[in-house]
């Protein structure tokens, strides 16, 4: 049968599984996505359009793929404001489906942008689709490199949305997606150096999520009876109540990095200086660095041992051989619980004192030590913003399943938080969804509350509201860091509980530390009828957290 371009794509999006699609006009795919029935949320911009389905694809770790559509083509208006979202994916390695106008054939160079070239540096694919008998191949091409290797986003540009082709002639199949197996040689290498190792310590990534190897991990962690740390994207990956469980930063793992002999790294690409770990005196341990992608071996610092394929895999071979080896006995338990226990207590001592605080404006981490008691651990999820709010959470907040939390940033790009609260509403609906936020990320996606209320979900923003970028002023590095602009107008001067309740939210603005937990709980009742909150706590400056452990130069 004849069809045009567009409802080709949209009818594979549906064989695809993809059961709704972000957006921010226009796009000449939009209006097929309507005729063929797949739904779209409309954001109120191109970049927050990009960050829902970025964040979708994270939450699902990749199993449900987040598709969005923005302005493209000559008028690349809608692109250039998407780029920032294309980045932070890419970025990030989201395996985010991005479809937008291709530049017409004929209209090349008329404008100064550069589409293409732009595009290239923020994906894995930027395909131009130059004829329309090419939408089968381009969209089984686009899921496999979405569903295999290293994640990352896929952009396709379609400059003739109305072109036909026949689609009987190349009839679309799903594309299922494919996973590498390690070289046994390697792995045996791998396990000949942790069984000789005095302290080994597992540095995990988010490959461990994406693998769905959570359970693979803790296995091996416990045969092994190695302490282990999860960098920011992969918090979660370890239940945080495990007795291996050291952390994702703070004293503790400082600790651990510097006392550790070998780093088996799993899932992780090992690229310190943002907002990771570096390992200091890299060049005296002995690193095994498992990764799905040789990309990264050998990136910063030497990988005594590569082990190349996905972490799933990787993690079952690593079990196997250690298992062949000891007879199923592992490595010996030792104190290894205890002190690992007993370090956590130590590093986390400074902030449970804060967290139980009854100080006035309200100690953030009190808020976050309310948030854990009002939330199921096992059916919610939390994000951070960039800020205090991000090293603060990711220092204490207890994350008892994969993507209970959502860390994020190797860059972090302010307002992310609300994009990847809607994206888990939409993944997960029964699951409470809150992004905690400070000033500047409120700032961002005020005009994307407006979602909230229209697609009724039932997401609560809680505002840190402490009347600046606490980070960057004064008492902060000595005279603080970017003294002159740190300061906005803060609760004193606005009440922001009072705009965004007249804009339709259940809002509180709360300022005695006992009520912040009542408050939450009001707020997450809101939202089980799909009314969005937003609770704004009146906080004091407080930028305390633990520090990552800086890359050393040797
Ligand atoms: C798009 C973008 N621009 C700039 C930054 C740098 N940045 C990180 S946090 C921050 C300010 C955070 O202030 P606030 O939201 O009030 O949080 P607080 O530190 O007070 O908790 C800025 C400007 C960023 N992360 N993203
Ligand atoms: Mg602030």
């Amino acid at each position: 049968m004849t069809i045009d371009v567009a409802t080709g794509i949209a009818r594979i999006l549906k064989q695809e599984g993809v059961d709704w699609v972000s957006t921010f006009p226009v796009c000449r795919v939009n209006n097929a996505l309507g005729r063929e029935g797949v739904p779209m949320l409309m954001m109120r911009d191109d970049r927050y359009a990009v960050a829902v389905a970025d964040a979708f694809s994270r939450i699902t770790a990749g199993k449900r793929t987040g598709v969005c559509t923005f302005q493209g083509g000559v008028n690349a208006a809608g692109m250039q404001y998407a780029y920032a979202g294309l980045a932070q994916a890419y970025e990030d390695g989201s395996p985010v489906l991005c479809i937008t106008d291709g530049v017409p054939i004929g209209s090349s160079g008329n404008s100064q942008f550069d589409v293409a070239s732009s595009m290239k540096t923020v994906s894995k694919w930027f395909g131009y689709l130059d004829k329309p008998e090419r939408v089968p191949e381009f969209m089984r091409r686009a899921f496999t490199m979405l569903r295999s290797g290293r994640p990352g986003p896929v952009i396709l540009a379609i400059p003739n949305a109305t072109g036909t082709y026949d689609d009987t002639a190349d009839p679309y199949v799903p594309v299922k997606g494919w996973k590498s197996a390690p070289d046994p040689a390697d792995v045996r290498a791998a396990v000949t150096l942790l069984l000789q190792a005095q302290n080994p310590l597992i540095y995990a990534g988010e490959g461990v999520i994406y693998a769905d190897a959570a359970d693979d991990l803790k296995a091996l962690a416990e045969l092994v009876n190695a302490p282990v740390i999860t960098t920011l994207k992969a918090k979660g990956a370890l239940p945080e109540n495990h007795p291996l469980f050291v952390g994702v930063r703070g004293d503790q793992v400082a600790h651990y990095l510097t006392k550790s002999d070998l780093i088996l790294a799993v899932g992780s690409s090992l690229s310190p200086g943002r907002f990771s770990h570096g390992i200091p005196e890299a060049a005296k341990k002995t690193i095994i660095h498992c990764n799905v992608d040789e990309l990264h071996i050998n990136k910063m610092y030497p990988t005594a041992q590569a082990v190349i394929g996905d972490a799933r895999l990787t993690l079952q071979a690593l079990l196997k051989e250690v298992s062949e080896r000891t007879s199923g006995a592992g490595r010996p338990a030792g104190n290894v619980a205890a002190e690992v226990r007993a370090a956590r207590d130590a590093g986390l001592a400074k902030y449970r004192e804060v967290m139980a605080s009854n100080e006035k404006p309200i100690n953030p981490y009190r808020v976050y030590g309310d948030l854990m008691q009002v939330l199921d651990p096992h059916n919610s999820f939390v994000t951070h913003e960039s800020g205090n709010t991000r090293d603060q959470l990711s220092t204490v907040f207890d994350t008892l399943m994969p993507r209970g939390f959502l860390g994020w940033g190797n860059v972090s790009t302010l307002g992310f938080s609300l994009a990847a609260a809607i994206a888990a509403k939409k993944a997960f609906p029964a699951r409470a969804s809150v992004a905690v936020t400070g000033e500047a990320g409120l700032g961002y996606m005020l005009g994307n509350l407006e979602v909230l209320l229209r697609e009724k979900l039932g997401v609560t923003v809680v505002h840190v509201s402490n009347g600046g970028f606490a980070g960057y002023g004064p008492g902060f590095w000595g005279p603080g860091h970017d003294p002159f602009t740190h300061a906005v107008l803060g609760p004193n001067e606005v009440d922001m509980a009072k705009v965004l309740g007249a804009l339709g939210l259940h809002t509180e603005r709360v300022s005695e530390p006992s009520e912040v937990k009542p408050a939450l709980q009001r707020a997450l009742a809101a939202n089980e009828s799909g009314r969005p909150a937003y609770i704004e706590c009146l906080c004091c400056q407080y930028p305390v957290y633990g520090q990552w452990v800086g890359r050393s130069m040797e």
